[in-house]
């Protein structure tokens, strides 16, 4: 198939979802439905399109503080009660630890204070929630890829897997604990940081405290809050349910590139 063939693909993929609203999500919830099936390779073409055309470094739009219109909108997960995170919370998150490992040469423990002491960065931008809204927010953090480059990615590390605090949801077997995952591609983008901070201020609980991924060229489920380990790997099947994020093993796509 030539570029235009294989673009044109994608973008009938794209506009069928749009068509069809929340119907698709609930088809979607259905791992071995054939609407899960279809989009799944739709979802795979257009990851693929946006690598194979070099999309890899184009930055996602960035505004005023003008078009900050309201504070952030707090989903997903909004307090975290363990007893773990309570007890960092309690202690004004001193004792805070995010670790780096896996896939690396130089495992790290980083404390808020080392992460603060890194080179920042600093962003409008929009972030767009499955569930239909968006909100206009500033983020300030360190780069990812500074973080990485502390660690020593190895060669065969493809993926970091962040790893969070909350328990999303309650099963017989216990609770399951929110994660995601990313291409090295978009954990080295200029735009992917671990956010401390959100419209000037310290990142409140409801929002991801004490650290957070912003990955903005994605939609908002894998901006994971409440990070405590980045895991660096060659694949995603050790963990969850092998697709790369709790999203993800439900049926949502793994990349959510927008
Ligand atoms: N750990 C964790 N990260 C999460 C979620 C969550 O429930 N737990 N929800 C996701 C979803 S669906 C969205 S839209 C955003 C919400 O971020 P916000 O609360 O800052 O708006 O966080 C994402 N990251
Ligand atoms: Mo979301």
């Amino acid at each position: 198939m030539n570029r235009r063939g294989f673009l044109a693909k994608g973008v009938a993929g794209a506009s069928v979802l749009g068509l069809s609203g929340c119907k698709v999500l609930d088809g979607l919830a259905d791992q071995e439905g054939a609407l899960h099936r279809a989009v799944a390779s739709a979802n795979g073409l257009s990851y693929r399109a946006q690598r194979l055309i070099g999309g890899g470094h184009t930055l996602a739009p960035e505004y005023a503080e003008a078009d900050i219109r309201q504070g952030q909108r707090p989903n997903g997960s909004t307090n975290p009660d363990g007893a773990e995170y309570l007890a960092l919370e309690a202690g004004g998150w001193a004792g805070y630890r995010l670790a780096v490992k896996g896939l690396v040469e130089r495992p790290q423990s980083l404390s808020l204070a080392d992460l603060r002491a890194m080179p920042s960065r600093t962003q409008i931008t929009r972030h767009d929630c499955v569930e239909g809204w968006s909100c206009i927010a500033k983020w300030t953090g360190v780069p990812l890829a500074l973080v990485l480059d502390r660690a020593g990615p190895q060669a065969a590390a493809r993926f970091a897997v962040f790893r969070c605090y909350d328990v999303i949801e309650q099963s017989l077997a216990g609770g399951i604990l929110y994660y995601e995952s990313i291409d090295m591609i978009d954990a080295r983008h200029p735009q992917t940081i671990l956010a401390y901070g959100m419209n000037g201020a310290d990142l409140p609980v409801a929002n991801g405290a004490p650290l957070r991924l912003r990955v903005e060229r994605q939609l908002g489920y894998k901006m994971a809050k409440y990070v405590h380990t980045i895991e660096l790997a060659a694949d995603l099947k050790g963990y969850g349910e092998g697709h790369g994020s709790y999203w993800a093993d439900r049926g949502y796509d793994w990349y959510a590139g927008i």
